[in-house]
């Protein structure tokens, strides 16, 4: 898979060179190219916003640097998928995840200040497929961190990027409910005991008592992921 993300901050994604994600780019699985927005301008102070029409507070990314950068990315492919974080998006899930992970270009835009001009998405409707995603009902300074986890969510299902596949099906989510908890040696630590039943042998009262456990946890703390006869 080729990513390509468009920034005013490259050394935010400094990071992508660590762990599995690095190792995913060093073996040629990911193809991760990160540009300065900035490299887009033409003026002596390579600006990138202005005031908004209309008035109010803060500034907007300017479209003429976003024209030309997703022009210059999305150039040869036929029509790659191009994310825009965005608080105002839709909610990024495990299910998003999984339909980018399908995709074969990713274009990352990440805008910072109010937002980028909303003539830009229209513009890159033209070049391949758009998505303005947020993760969550909070706000970030701009889309960079957002972009972090959202490649971090897709790369590693990717056939290969994480080594053992049956790590990526028993975690929260990929069911639909929260993950069950996990225990390691020694059994008994600071006079807390690890639930005998994982210690019987019998795996299948393990794995309904997990299961279990995933029902309980998930009805305690997110109640909205069960449906109303759960
Ligand atoms: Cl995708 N962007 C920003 N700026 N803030 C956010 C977000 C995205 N998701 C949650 N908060």
């Amino acid at each position: 898979m080729r990513i390509d993300i468009v920034t005013i901050f490259p050394a935010f994604f400094d990071v992508l060179e660590v762990s599995l994600l690095g190792r995913a780019r060093a073996t040629g699985l990911l193809d991760v190219r990160v540009h300065d927005l900035r490299d887009w301008t033409h003026d002596r102070h390579r600006t990138v916003d202005d005031t908004p029409y209309g008035g109010g507070a803060g500034m907007v990314m300017k479209p003429e640097p976003w024209g030309e950068a997703l022009d210059a990315v999305a150039a040869g492919d036929a029509r790659p998928t191009m994310v825009f974080p965005s608080p105002a998006g839709e909610v990024f899930t495990q299910a998003t995840a999984r339909q980018l992970s399908t995709r074969e270009h990713l274009v990352f835009g990440c805008g910072r200040y109010e937002g980028i001009d909303e003539r830009v998405f229209d513009y890159a409707a033209e070049l391949g497929e758009v998505r303005l995603l947020s993760l969550g009902d909070y706000v970030l300074n701009g889309g960079e961190v957002a972009a972090m986890a959202m490649v971090e969510a897709v790369a590693r299902l990717i056939p290969g990027v994480v080594g053992n596949p049956d790590s990526l099906v028993e975690e929260s989510h990929e069911d639909g409910l929260l993950e069950y908890p996990s225990y390691t040696k020694p059994s008994l630590w600071r006079d807390r005991a690890v639930p005998p039943i994982l210690l019987s042998g019998n795996h299948g009262a393990v794995d309904a008592w997990r299961r279990g456990q995933q029902e309980e946890r998930t009805r305690a703390r997110r109640p909205d992921l069960l449906g109303p006869d759960d």
